[in-house]
């Protein structure tokens, strides 16, 4: 049953309020943006130096086919509170438009695709001006407009966005291919669930991809997905001047004659050009009446012209379908036609994806649009109505608002260590967020947790018995009104605070970027909490990459992991997660073993997730239950704990080994070191909390010694500088053993890095960690092996026996 949202949008400016532009103008401004924007990718190919003989590149024919629609979203259709997606390729049409509006500098697009200058594909993070989505993975941008929506509802009915600010439409503008990716439709899926509104994808129907031309019966199956979900399909498919002709000579055969033609031979016939549209029509409307006529009232440059009057090049049937849709806040999806390199002698080639116009093309195209020589940067250069163009500009830079202002920071008190005398790492997590829900505090009011449909089994229902799930309206929960006994009271309504998602783990990852870039978007901080399966971070990769790549921040809680799963084993056991979380820019990954080493990331977590240098938090954690440490760890372990590692107990002077483990293998690494004890009576046994956080801070005090700073060192140098140089390591993960295994390079120790390389199976703890290598004995087997001889001649030297 569809519900009415109870948080109608705030009056917004559209476009009714500034009224239509001057379609001669916004034509001239059309044929400007065509202009820069082909003629920046010219010139970072054909005028910049090279220096390394590299093609630079830029895709001149992906942009020129959006040039008709950007310029009249950017330039009409976009409001104050609007925001937008631009589709990859189209990077340079949105530079050219930002340089035109005065928010780009000409430096910037001297510079395209070179160090510090405008980006190939729009980013948030690394481009000068202001981005709002980061396109380049095709898809994701696309989606990502889609939580973004969500989000403004979530962030309406929480009441929190900044003063003056309006819900604005979240639009994408996509290209057709963008299609092809499974996430666009677990997105559309997920928005029908959660009905969302005040979006618009925008596809740049070209019927090209980078290889080909696409199939021609998409238009169809296009409609069917959108209007399954509740979408509003508007198809932009004739020009005004080709509607125009239906009415014409030979005006219906015509138009009927384009509606059948194959993708493949109206591409082929745009490229030809003139001669071969003739031949074509003549052919293959033999004896039409009224063809004759309709060719001999054009030349060879109007034939062409209406031939390939498409909706997505025709200013005004573009306006007219944006303007129609304003008011409603269904989601729309435009197909407009149009044509891939419009306008550009590249058009309709199916190889024109990549292809670059040559200098004598340039000169001929420049000469067509009336830029004068040596005035190609020049906004106004060579236009009719300079005047009239500089204050459409003007109107249009006037309406943006200004950026939003940094939020304050929410203020995170510590958290206690949740009791148990025995607990999970999962199980702690759920009890902090649990207590934390208890009591109403800046810090529990911005959370928002989220979850795809694993919130129960990753501990996070008692968080949401308290405090609900965000949906449009109130919901009771049947269960318990019927009087169910169940643990799970799932109350819905807009205050909620958690987000259930269905299973798709791409959607997690999109939804959790967009919720980490509240603050960026509307002024105030949410902080998102999702929990995942830990291998299932896999199946969401790209889009947590993305979410980091688009600076947003976020708390992930992973869990279970890794063969410590046991029984419910194999697909579900995960072993390059380490990796990802030591390799993923953006996100710092902890795997702690204790509840207390957990509330003590969190609470520096919550803190990292708002900071102006900080970043995303990702958490590994175990079903394993551990008898949790009688203790209060002193201030250097505590601080060892965000560093990444502290001494559980410090070796001795004349130690010869040390153990260092990670997470739920505390227990194997502690019975090791019982065994091993009697042998080696200064072992020491090193807490790993965080392998990324510990190797960023090696790597960062050796990029700091490198450029002259002689006294800079890392926490992992200070530890292992405890630990004697011909000491041995071993270091134990339930995970992939590379994680830990660098540890070696520190100090120049020997190490044996034990962990899990193969794929796991259903069993128990004992016979898992034998087989995979990981338990006691498997420790006490590596911290007594003997050592490979690093010299010719020098003696192999056993540490202990075994
Ligand atoms: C996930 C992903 N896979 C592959 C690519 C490489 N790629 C870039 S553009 C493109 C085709 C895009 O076609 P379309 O979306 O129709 O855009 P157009 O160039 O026609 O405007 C491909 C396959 C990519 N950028 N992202
Ligand atoms: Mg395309």
């Amino acid at each position: 049953m569809r519900s009415e949202h109870p948080h109608p949008a705030e009056p917004r400016l559209t476009p009714r309020d500034w009224g239509r532009p001057d379609l001669e103008v916004l034509k001239a401004l059309e044929s400007k943006i065509l202009w820069l924007s082909t003629y920046m990718i010219h010139h970072a190919n054909h005028i910049r130096p090279s220096r390394d003989g590299l093609k630079v590149g830029g895709h001149q024919s992906s942009s020129a086919s959006v040039v008709s629609l950007m310029t009249a979203l950017y330039f009409h259709s976009l409001g104050p509170d609007d925001r937008i997606a631009v589709k990859p390729h189209a990077s340079p049409v949105m530079h050219a438009i930002q340089y035109l509006l005065g928010t780009q500098d000409l430096d910037q697009l001297k510079r395209f695709r070179g160090l510090g200058g405008a980006q190939s594909y729009p980013s948030r993070t690394k481009d000068a001006v202001e981005v709002d989505f980061s396109t380049g993975s095709v898809g994701l941008g696309v989606a990502a407009t889609l939580f973004a929506s969500l989000v403004q509802d979530y962030v309406g009915a929480h009441g929190l966005m900044q003063d003056g600010r309006a819900q604005g439409r979240m639009v994408s503008l996509l290209g057709d291919a963008e299609l092809d990716e499974g996430n666009i439709y677990e997105a559309l899926l997920e928005g029908w669930k959660h009905e969302i509104r005040n979006l618009w994808w925008i596809i740049d129907y070209n019927r090209q991809s980078l290889d080909g031309v696409v199939n021609d019966e998409l238009f169809h199956k296009i409609e069917g997905f959108f209007s399954n979900v509740g979408w509003k399909v508007v198809t932009l498919k004739f020009g005004r001047r080709l509607e125009a002709a239906r009415n014409g000579p030979a005006g219906e055969a015509i138009l009927d004659w384009i509606e059948r033609c194959p993708n493949q031979l109206y591409s082929a016939l745009t490229f030809k050009g003139a001669s071969a549209w003739r031949d074509r029509l003549r052919q293959d409307l033999h004896g039409a009446s009224g063809l004759k006529s309709f060719l001999d009232m054009h030349d060879d440059e109007t034939l062409p012209a209406i031939m390939t009057n498409l909706g997505g090049h025709d200013l005004e049937t573009i306006l007219d379908a944006f303007d129609a849709a304003h008011g409603d806040p269904t989601p729309h999806c435009f197909v407009a036609y149009t044509i891939k390199g419009y306008g550009l002698p590249l058009q309709g080639h199916k190889d024109n994806h990549a292809g670059l116009m040559n200098p004598t093309q340039l000169s001929e195209f420049q000469r067509r649009c009336g830029v004068p020589e040596g005035a190609e940067w020049e906004p106004l250069a060579g236009l009719k109505n300079p005047r009239a163009v500089a204050d459409l500009i003007g109107a249009a830079r006037r309406r943006r608002r200004a950026a939003v202002a940094v939020p304050p920071v929410v203020a995170v008190d510590p958290i206690p260590t949740p009791a148990g005398a025995n607990l999970s790492t999962q199980e702690a997590f759920g009890k902090i967020l649990f207590e934390l829900a208890r009591e109403r505090t800046p810090l529990s009011e911005r959370i928002v947790t989220t979850s795809p449909d694993v919130t129960v089994s990753t501990n996070l229902s008692g968080w949401v018995n308290r405090r609900g799930v965000f949906h449009s309206s109130d919901k009771a929960d049947i269960f318990q009104d019927e009087k169910i006994a169940s643990p799970q009271k799932w109350r819905m309504g807009p205050r909620g605070q958690h987000i259930e998602l269905g299973i798709a783990e791409n959607n997690l990852f999109l939804l959790l970027g967009q919720l980490g870039l509240a603050h960026a978007f509307w002024g105030e901080r949410v902080l998102p909490v999702g929990t995942v399966y830990d291998p299932f971070i896999n199946r969401g990769l790209d889009a947590l990459i993305y979410a980091c790549y688009q600076g947003a921040r976020f708390m992930l809680a992973a869990t279970p992991s890794g063969v410590t799963l046991a029984p419910e084993g194999g697909a579900h056991q995960s072993v390059n997660t380490p990796l990802i979380g030591m390799a993923q820019d953006g996100l710092s990954y902890f795997e702690p073993a204790y509840a207390d080493e957990l509330a003590l990331i969190m609470t520096w977590a919550f803190k990292h997730l708002q900071a102006e240098d900080g970043g995303s938090v990702y958490l590994r954690l175990s079903t394993r239950v551990l008898a949790q440490p009688e203790r209060t760890l002193a201030p250097d372990q505590a601080a060892g704990v965000i560093d990444g590692a502290y001494w559980v107990r410090r070796p001795g002077m004349s130690s010869a080994l040390a153990i260092a483990y990670c997470g739920a293998l505390a227990p194997e690494a502690q019975a090791a070191a019982g065994a091993l004890m009697d042998r080696n009576p200064g072992l020491g046994v090193l807490a790993v909390t965080s392998p990324d956080r510990l190797y960023r801070g090696w790597s960062e005090a050796q990029r700091r010694r490198a450029l002259g700073e002689a006294d800079a060192a890392a926490p992992v140098e200070r530890l292992l500088s405890d630990l004697p140089r011909d000491a041995t390591l071993v270091s134990v993960i339930d995970g992939h053993p590379a994680s830990l295994a660098w540890l070696g390079s520190v100090e120049g120790h020997a190490i044996q890095g034990l962990g899990v390389d193969r794929f796991g199976q259903s069993a128990d703890l004992p016979d898992l960690y034998r087989t995979h290598g990981i338990d006691a004995q498997a420790i006490v087997r590596a911290a007594s092996a003997p050592r490979r001889a690093l010299w010719r001649g020098q003696k192999p030297r056993r540490l202990a026996e075994p």
